[in-house]
């Protein structure tokens, strides 16, 4: 899949938490950063986004089920949970995409009550490749929200990785039936 002028990476939550060893670890979530920091030199625009809750966020909870969208308390504002993943490369001029920062409202999509879409199109972006964590969530929210913002839009499937095998099945059935291209790390800009 060659690249042209017009293509980003956006980054999707590769965050301490969503690691093993953080509060919300996804199972071989650091194992995403292998492909990611590779496909960071074929890219020119990369967009990093970054779940980002207030203390007092509504998704919290003392007894998370998961299923319904209550999780345990994770990614809070300037925690080292919220971090980026030590070994994720960010340029010190990183564009970083805050989301979830409303307490009151969930905000699984880089796109939701941000300025992502503006700044892509700003830059002339037409065709966005996604990679990070979670795919049957984050990933999933996001990569919805880019085709109906109207970018191409093209999912790295090593480069991601799910809270459920299960649920990351259906997630990637959904993007594709939407319009979500899949593809590997290596053949991107091959
Ligand atoms: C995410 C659950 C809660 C994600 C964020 O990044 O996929 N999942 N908050
Ligand atoms: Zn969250």
């Amino acid at each position: 899949m060659e690249l042209n002028d017009q293509d980003a990476l956006i980054v999707v939550d590769v965050q301490n938490d969503f690691c093993p060893g953080g509060a919300l670890p996804v199972l071989g979530g650091e194992g995403v950063v292998r492909v990611i920091n590779p496909l960071q030199l074929k890219f020119d625009r990369i967009y990093f986004t970054r779940d980002w809750h207030p203390q007092d966020h509504c998704s919290f909870s003392e007894e998370p089920t998961f299923r319904d969208g209550s999780w345990p308390t994770h990614c809070v504002q300037d925690s080292p949970g919220a971090e980026f993943q030590g070994d994720l490369h960010v340029p010190s001029d990183a564009t970083i995409i805050n989301k979830g920062t409303d307490p009151d409202k969930e905000a699984y999509s880089g796109f939701q009550d941000t300025d992502l879409a503006a700044r892509l199109r700003d830059a002339g972006v037409e065709r966005v490749f996604i990679a990070g964590l979670a795919t049957d969530y984050c990933i999933k929210a996001t990569a919805l929200d880019a085709v109906k913002a109207g970018f191409q839009t093209v999912l790295v499937e090593n480069g991601c990785r799910g809270v459920d095998d299960e649920g990351s099945k259906e997630a990637i059935a959904a993007m594709r039936a939407a319009g979500v291209m899949i593809c590997m790390g290596a053949d991107v800009g091959e």
